[in-house]
């Protein structure tokens, strides 16, 4: 991370001619529980990891915007006049959509100054840990602090949704942005996505011995194309078909009841996100009660649910759970919204490198693709550098 800070600022130095004037950073992230569930104003229970985003920003005299990253070979340029959806496109739409974002959030954009700005990453790009929102949370953050616009960070969160569904393309949910930018040390964010109430839930995973190992299938998906948007709009028609605002408003209770009304398919989409959400719920408590480790099931249970009614898991994430679970995990699941991405497994320290060489092995067997294995910890959300 320092040799990340240091080379953005070097290189910042080196693109556009001058320092910067300060560097923010923003986490990506990994849920630990509750799945499609934000789309739907229900629970849930992510937090940010120690793979961060940097953006070293420094303000110009004029109202041009340049923007440059290590993922690009270019430099962008725009005038503030001209930004909006129309106009922003390809990489440079992450961190310019945010500008565009902030406007419609209420601040003027016709009094501030111009930017030039160099994004750099250590956060995996395609691996489901949230690369774009950590790229909107780090820019957010800067823009509201070097253009003084006293947003909060939970308003920040929907000022990188927005850029996200409308810039990018991609309908999603509140989640990522709200852990990039309000995940602490060795917690979850619990969040409510309906009244977006967020409560910091304490881990404990290094006192009770655990490690959270990412399994990066390398499946590469995407949130603006397909299935993502599909699984949402059945949510919706779900709500619609049982008559309630959104799927928040249905219980476990209401099953039976759902079954008798809803197509089998749309069914089982409703019963996905209505168990995820209880299931949130009880990884909450279960924490509070008893640790981290009791929360195992849990995790297995979503799983199990994405699996076979959400119908959003790819063989390599069943494959990933399956040998973690089989090799010492406490707990896995695929983690993100699906098609593709990463899992996680809640390992026993002493239990990793076994689940590593075990993946390893399952992977070559099955003719996959190498995974990339990692662990992660639960780290603080977006800040300034310096
Ligand atoms: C993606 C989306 F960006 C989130 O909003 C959320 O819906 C998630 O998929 C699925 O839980 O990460």
């Amino acid at each position: 991370m320092t040799d990340l800070r240091q080379d953005t600022l070097a290189a910042f130095a080196e693109i556009f001619g001058r320092d910067a004037d300060g560097l923010w950073s923003a986490p990506g992230r990994v849920n630990l529980i509750g799945e499609h569930t934000d789309y739907n104003e229900g629970f849930v229970l992510p937090f940010a990891i120690n793979r961060r985003t940097v953006a070293a920003l420094g303000l110009r005299d004029d109202r041009i915007a340049r923007v440059g990253s290590s993922f690009a070979d270019e430099v962008v340029e725009i005038d503030l006049d001209r930004i909006g959806p129309d106009t922003l496109g390809g990489w440079s739409g992450y961190p310019l959509g945010v500008a565009w974002a902030l406007g419609q959030f209420g601040a003027d954009l016709s009094a501030v100054p111009g930017f030039d700005i160099l994004i750099d990453s250590n956060v995996p790009v395609g691996a489901g840990l949230s690369s774009s929102a950590a790229i909107e949370g780090a820019v957010a953050l800067a823009l509201n602090d070097v253009w003084q616009l006293g947003f909060d960070r939970r308003t920040l969160a929907a000022v990188g949704q927005r850029s996200e569904n409308v810039v990018v393309g991609a309908p999603t949910g509140i989640m990522d942005q709200s852990a990039s930018l309000l995940g602490q040390h060795d917690s979850a964010v619990f969040l409510d996505c309906r009244s977006l109430e967020a409560e910091i839930i304490p881990l404990g995973l290094e006192e009770a011995g655990l490690e959270i190992v990412i399994i990066d299938t390398g499946v590469e998906h995407a949130h603006a194309t397909g299935g993502y948007a599909e699984r949402r709009a059945s949510c919706e028609a779900g709500a619609r078909a049982l008559g309630v605002e959104s799927l928040r408003d249905v219980s476990v209770a209401d099953l039976d009841r759902a079954r008798e009304v809803l197509d089998d398919v749309t069914f089982r989409r409703v019963r996905h996100v209505v168990t995820e959400n209880q299931r949130v719920l009880d990884t909450v408590r279960t924490l509070r009660e008893s640790g981290p480790t009791a929360i195992g099931e849990l995790l297995d249970a979503s799983h199990r649910s994405m699996r076979d009614d959400f119908e959003i898991s790819v063989p390599e994430l069943d494959l990933a759970v399956e040998t973690a679970q089989a090799n010492g995990a406490i707990g896995a699941r695929m983690t993100g919204g699906g098609f593709g991405g990463s899992a996680i497994a809640l390992v026993p320290t002493d239990a990793v490198s076994r689940v590593f060489v075990a993946l390893d092995g399952a992977f070559a067997e099955h003719g996959f693709g190498q995974p990339e294995l990692f662990t992660v910890t639960p780290s603080e959300g977006a800040k300034r550098e310096n």
